[in-house]
């Protein structure tokens, strides 16, 4: 009976070890997580029933009781290297060429490419397939016992799965926190009114650090391994790429990234390949390494003082680096919204330099404090718009002033409003501010909206200053003379824009509801009203309810457009709009009738890379025409990926997906249908 029952628990165990494989190493879940932790529970269920049977692999003894008062120290038996950093491909080509002279070699080296987690390095050691202890790195020779923190990790195999593993194995990797696992986690310190975690490394070298188990086993932390120390009792294979093969077939995570490539260049476009896609990935890395894949050509290579001669890491541009606020100031908007911006001293940040940063709204300055004269870390990540993200802890020498929002517009002087529970101040001058009449008046020239060719923004902030026009209507009055009086504008350029003007008077009614600027109402929405409303006036006279019965319209878009409409100030520029000889093309009763019919009425498409012959707004218009969704990631609910050249990650996850993938030409042949 006894031996039915261990026989019974060793089962749970191996079947939940497999699981724990397929999800962890493999990305391949085979059962749901419910199942998982259906067969979690039976296997405590039989282990409190029989405690003499636990044994300290199981599955069930991640997270131990008893906290630490400090960590223990650990000798690295065979010592972690450092990895040297370069920073430009130059510098790469350099390190290629010293391999390449030290082997007495032309032909190309192999190496694989890695990308390089921002997190911290660990070696863990199996004696036995089973877990002995984890150590951080530390200076290289001597780290911490972190062993029952990095047992708290579902990712890390309390036992090694298989039978070829060597007798003592210590492997070798970067445990780091997911940036989902991240977000959520300072998401929960907000609402707790704790202090959140700077980055997703600071969350898991604090997560790492803590003397209470049950703390870190609450943390999403994962494990990527690079390499392997120690082995003893049993071969390795003879390339890198091949052990890390092996590490996945022994249940031990690796990066599903990393590549192997041949030369130089190959390491070169690997770096960029994966640069492009570098926040698209669900985990921070801050470069490539790049290893010489064949192990006897590592040991002839050697190292230097602590690093290989045989790896490097090519960094990227810094995505964070700290400045200092020298003033604040306050930007007005097209819809009068305020924005502070902070003027920094210059820096080099995200590839690009950097002397200005939003700083969002106040209370985003209320919450991470932040003053002028202060030392501030400034983001840039990928495109996104330069931010402040934080004050540099304990940097602030001085007594500095508060922030404050100014009451008036810096623009016009309007009074400023801030709408209680709305983070945003805004104007409220209307069109009577410059600064919202400027933007009003780019945003409805410009390609989505009027399309009025050789308008550009500098265009129209001199015709504003130059108090030529006042509003969108006042464009249409502009005469040969008048432009070509302007500084920097020849009588050829006025009288292109001139006909421009002319030619940009027969919009479609989508276009012309989408110039108007009506806070909230973009592209689609404006479709969406026109294929409903049908004519201008029909629109104009809808109610709030009739309003959010349209497709995407909610309750605070309807609520901008009754307001639009409810000033006199935009009916004037309407009716004026109107007299200056603007004709709306109006959608006839049997267009959105043709709509519902084509191949992509109220399908979802995601277009990516470059298409043949049209730009990704044509085709997007075309889409949109014919009633599809177009959207900008690839998930379960895309029907179509219109993939041009150089389509890159999405179209890797839509085959993924099994996302139905065309080209242009197959979109056109469907729209012709
Ligand atoms: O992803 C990483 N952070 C990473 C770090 C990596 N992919 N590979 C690495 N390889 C090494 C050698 C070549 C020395 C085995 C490393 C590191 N080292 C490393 N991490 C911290 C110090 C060194």
């Amino acid at each position: 009976m006894p031996t039915s029952i261990n026989k019974q628990i060793e089962s749970l165990r191996e079947q939940l070890r497999y699981h724990s494989y397929r999800y962890y190493v493999l990305d391949d879940p085979d059962i749901p997580d419910a199942e998982y932790d259906r067969l979690h529970k039976q296997l405590i269920a039989l282990e409190d029933e029989n405690p003499e049977l636990i044994t300290s692999d199981s599955p069930t003894q991640r997270v131990g009781s008893t906290p630490l008062t400090s960590f223990d120290q650990i000798q690295h038996q065979m010592p972690m290297l450092s990895l040297d950093n370069v920073f430009s491909d130059d510098d790469v080509l350099a390190f290629n060429q010293r391999i390449q002279s030290r082997l007495n070699s032309e032909d190309a080296i192999e190496y694989v490419a890695e990308p390089k987690l921002d997190g911290l390095a660990i070696s863990i050691r199996y004696e036995k397939g089973e877990l002995i202890y984890a150590a951080t790195r530390g200076d290289g020779s001597t780290g911490e016992n972190v062993t029952q923190n990095i047992r708290t990790m579902q990712s890390v195999p309390l036992r090694l799965l298989g039978g070829n593993y060597p007798q003592v194995l210590e492997v070798r990797g970067e445990v780091f926190m997911p940036k989902a696992g991240f977000e959520k986690l300072n998401q929960q310190a907000r609402e707790n009114e704790e202090k959140e975690f700077a980055n997703p490394r600071n969350a898991a070298a604090g997560s790492l650090r803590q003397l209470d188990p049950t703390v870190t086993a609450k943390r999403p932390l994962n494990l990527y391994c690079y390499a392997v120390g120690v082995v003893e009792g049993g071969v390795m294979a003879d390339t890198h790429y091949e052990i890390l093969q092996q590490l996945k077939d022994f249940g031990l995570p690796v990066c599903n990234e990393i590549k192997r490539v041949l030369g130089v260049d190959a390491c070169v476009a690997y770096y960029e390949g994966i640069l492009n896609k570098r926040d698209e990935l669900p985990y921070d890395i801050d470069g490539i390494v790049y290893k010489v894949n064949a192990i006897e050509l590592q040991r002839r290579l050697g190292f230097v003082a602590r690093a290989p001669r045989w790896a490097i890491a090519h960094k990227f541009p810094a995505q964070e680096e700290i400045s200092k606020i020298i003033a604040v100031d306050f930007q007005v908007g097209r819809t009068g919204a305020i924005t502070p911006v902070a003027r920094l001293e210059p820096v080099f940040v995200g590839g690009v330099t950097v002397s200005n940063a939003t700083l969002h709204n106040m209370s985003e300055i209320r919450r991470k404090d932040v003053r002028v004269g202060d030392q501030v870390i400034v983001r840039r990540a990928g495109d996104v718009i330069p931010e402040v993200a934080r004050v540099v802890p304990g940097s602030r020498k001085k007594l500095l002033a508060e922030i404050q929002m100014p009451t008036k517009c810096p623009v016009c002087e309007s009074d400023v409003e801030q709408i209680e529970g709305e983070a945003i101040a805004r104007c409220t001058g209307g069109l009577f501010c410059s600064a919202q009449r400027a933007e009003a008046i780019k945003h409805f020239a410009s390609r989505k909206a009027m399309d009025i060719d050789g308008l550009g923004d500098k265009l129209v902030e001199q015709l504003v200053d130059e108090n030529l026009i006042g509003s969108a209507a006042d464009l249409y009055q502009l005469t040969i003379k008048d432009l070509s009086a302007l500084e920097r504008m020849g009588e050829k350029s006025a009288i292109n824009l001139v006909n421009a003007l002319a030619v940009s008077k027969q919009p479609k009614l989508s276009r012309f509801i989408y110039a108007l600027g009506i806070r909230e109402v973009g592209e689609t929405t404006a479709r969406n009203l026109a294929n409903e409303f049908k004519t201008l006036a029909g629109i104009q006279g809808a109610s709030y309810e009739q309003l959010i019965e349209v497709q995407d319209i909610g309750p605070v878009v309807a609520q901008h457009i009754v307001h639009f409409f409810q000033q006199a100030h935009n009916l004037d520029v309407i009716n004026q709009l109107l007299d200056a000889g603007i004709e709306i093309q109006n959608v006839k009763q049997s267009e959105s009738e043709v709509l519902e019919k084509t191949a992509f009425s109220g399908k979802t498409i995601v277009i990516t890379g470059t298409l043949p012959n049209l730009s990704r707004d044509e085709a997007k218009d075309k889409l949109l025409a014919a009633g599809a969704k177009v959207s900008g990631s690839v998930s379960a609910k895309t029907d179509y990926l219109l993939a041009g050249d150089k389509a890159g990650s999405k179209l890797t996850r839509a085959e993924k997906l099994g996302v139905q993938v065309i080209d242009e030409a197959g979109m056109l042949a469907m729209l012709d249908k």
